[in-house]
C-alpha cells in the first residue's frame, strides 16, 4: 500500500527505533526523565521559546494555548478551515469553554482581518482574548504564512490586547520550504505548539512552548486531562531523532508533492491550483467524479488517499512516500478518476 492519506502514518525507521530502545528513561510526572529533558531543551532551543512542555499530541498543544490564554465565553480568533474547529473534537468548547471567530477566507489572515472580527469590550459581548493562526496552513494545502503577515498579524493582535498561538504541527516544512529558520517563524507568537509525528516521522508526541508561566500551568493541564506520561523518554527519543535526521529531507517530501500534483494536474476532470503547492500536501478537486469513489478506486490499487469533501482528495507525502511511490500513485489516481467518473 502507497499511504498518502497523511504524513501521520509514517512508521519508525530501525534507527530511529535503535534510539527509542536505547533511550535513557525515567519518570516525567516527577521531571526526571532525562530524555524527555533533553529534548524540551532541544525544542527551547530551536524554537527560541523559554519553556517547553511534551505532549501527547498536536490537538493537546493547542488546547493547551487556548486553555492558558482564555477564559470560559472568550472568543478565538482563527483562519478558515482552523484545525482546532474541524479535528479536535470539539475540544476548545468542551474544555475550555470558549468560541470561535473566522478571519480572513482560505485559512491565512491579515492584521486588517482581524479588525474586522475582533469584539468591542462591551458587557454583552464575548471577550476576544487570543488569535492563533497555522503555518503551515492543512486544509488550504499546506500553505506556508508569510514571514512579514505574521510578524503584521502578531502586532496587530498585541497592540489590541490579545495573546497570540502558532500552531506549527507542520512548521518544520514551512521553514524548509521557506528557507528561514525555525525561531524566526516563532518569534512574533506568544505560544507555539509543534509536531514530531507528522513530516518528521516520529510515531507520537508534540510539543508546546512559550513563556516559562505559561508552560508551567500548560503541565498542570496537561496532568488533569490524563496527559502525564511516565517513562515518555521512550517517544522523546524517537522526536530528538527525528529532529537531527529527518528535516532535511522534507524538501524531497516537497518535490514529490509538486511532482504529483503537476502530473495530476494534466488530468481530465481533475483541478489542482499548482500554485497552492509549497510543502507536502495537494488537494486534488474533482469536477465530477465522487471523491469517495475515486479513493475507493485507488485504494483497489494499493494507494491510499483521503476524501476531504464530496469533491475534494488530499493527498500527503513523507518519509515512506518515494519518488517511484509518488509516481505510481500519480497514474493509479489518474486512472480513478476516469474509473469513477464513468460509473
Ligand atoms: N492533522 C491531521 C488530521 O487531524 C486532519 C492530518 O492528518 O493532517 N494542527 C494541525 C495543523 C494538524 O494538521 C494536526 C493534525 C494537528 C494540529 C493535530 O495533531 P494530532 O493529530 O497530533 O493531535
Amino acid at each position: 500500500m502507497i499511504d498518502l492519506r497523511s504524513d501521520t502514518v509514517t512508521r519508525p525507521t530501525e534507527a530511529m527505533r535503535a534510539a527509542m530502545a536505547g533511550a535513557d528513561v525515567g519518570d516525567d510526572v516527577f521531571g526526571e526523565d532525562p530524555t524527555v529533558n533533553a529534548l524540551e531543551a532541544a525544542v527551547a532551543q530551536i524554537t527560541g521559546k523559554a519553556a517547553v512542555l511534551f505532549v501527547p499530541s498536536g490537538t493537546m498543544g493547542n488546547q493547551l494555548a487556548i486553555a492558558t490564554q482564555t477564559r470560559p465565553g472568550d472568543e478565538v480568533i482563527v483562519g478558515e478551515g482552523a484545525h482546532p474547529i474541524h479535528h479536535e473534537g470539539g475540544a476548545a468548547a468542551a474544555l475550555s469553554g470558549v468560541q470561535f471567530a473566522v478571519a480572513g477566507a482560505g485559512g491565512f489572515f491579515t492584521a486588517d482581518a482581524i479588525e474586522k472580527v475582533v469584539q468591542p469590550r462591551l458587557h454583552w459581548t464575548p471577550r476576544t482574548s487570543l488569535v492563533a493562526i497555522e503555518n503551515t496552513h492543512n486544509r488550504s494545502g499546506g500553505r506556508v504564512l508569510d514571514v512579514q503577515q505574521a510578524r503584521e498579524v502578531a502586532e496587530k493582535a498585541r497592540g489590541l490586547g490579545l495573546a497570540t498561538h502558532l500552531d506549527g504541527a507542520r512548521l518544520w516544512n514551512a521553514s524548509v520550504a521557506c528557507g528561514v529558520d525555525v525561531a524566526t517563524l516563532c518569534a512574533p507568537f506568544d505560544t507555539v505548539s509543534v509536531c514530531f509525528s507528522k513530516g518528521l516521522g516520529a510515531p507520537a508526541g508534540s510539543a508546546f512552548c512559550g513563556p516559562r508561566a505559561l508552560v508551567d500551568e500548560a503541565r498542570r493541564l496537561r496532568k488533569r486531562w490524563g496527559g502525564g506520561m511516565r517513562q515518555a523518554g521512550i517517544l522523546a527519543a524517537g522526536a530528538l531523532h527525528a529532529l537531527k535526521h529527518h528535516r532535511a529531507r522534507l524538501a524531497e517530501d516537497h518535490a514529490n508533492a509538486r511532482f504529483f500534483a503537476e502530473t495530476l494536474a494534466n488530468v481530465p476532470g481533475v483541478v489542482v491550483d499548482l500554485t497552492a503547492i509549497e510543502t507536502n500536501i495537494v488537494n486534488v478537486d474533482l469536477s465530477s467524479a465522487p471523491a469517495d469513489g475515486v479513493a475507493q478506486a485507488a485504494h483497489a490499487q494499493g494507494v491510499l488517499v483521503l476524501a476531504m469533501g464530496p469533491k475534494r482528495l488530499r493527498v500527503v507525502t513523507h518519509l515512506d512516500v518515494s519518488r517511484h511511490d509518488a509516481e505510481r500513485a500519480a497514474h493509479v489516481v489518474a486512472h480513478s478518476v476516469a474509473a469513477a467518473t464513468n460509473v
